[in-house]
């Protein structure tokens, strides 16, 4: 069983991955509406793996005899300028998930639940590459420049190649 402060923020947690899968959803949509395919690709596969990390969330406090909360989930931005904007966006939001992780980890150490504290290292990870990816990205857009419509032809064609490896493990084992 968790402490009622461990319980009250995985649920937190449980909300904000549902929001990110959320909002990667309305940026692929957005990217769609653009005409970025492989943009667009991209945030589809991100928003299922972000579905993916909520439900490794709750299965965890399903095992360990606390049902999970399933959120009500905020509306998300859905218009962006560009895709700077866009990517920038994506950095800004998972700069936000690991603050919010490590205040989590730092919460389980206070309340002495080891056992929460080790689960929430997968996430640790995660946050590493998903933040890596996303600085790589940004770099690679301004290194085209946005007024290249060759370069970006080919940014978004070799997107599509570009895949969060949720830290090389199952999100849902
Ligand atoms: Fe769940 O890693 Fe992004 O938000």
């Amino acid at each position: 069983m968790f402490s009622k402060k461990v319980e009250a923020a995985l649920n937190t947690q449980v909300k904000l991955e549902g929001y990110s899968s959320h909002i990667y959803l309305a940026m692929a949509v957005w990217a769609e509406g653009q005409g970025f395919e492989g943009v667009a690709n991209f945030m589809y596969k991100h928003s299922d793996e972000e579905r993916a990390h909520m439900l490794k969330l709750v299965k965890f406090m399903t095992e360990r005899g606390s049902e999970a909360t399933i959120p009500a989930i905020d509306q998300p931005p859905t218009q962006f300028s560009s895709l700077k904007e866009l990517f920038t966006a994506l950095l800004e939001h998972e700069m936000g998930v690991t603050q919010a992780i490590n205040g989590l980890v730092h919460l389980t150490l206070g309340e002495q639940d080891y056992t929460t504290h080790n689960f929430l290292q997968w996430y640790v990870a995660e946050q590493i590459e998903e933040e890596a990816l996303a600085r790589t990205i940004l770099d690679k857009l301004k290194i085209i420049g946005e007024e290249s419509g060759s370069g970006i032809y080919m940014f978004d064609r070799d997107i599509n190649g570009l895949v969060v490896t949720s830290a090389n493990v199952d999100p849902v084992a």
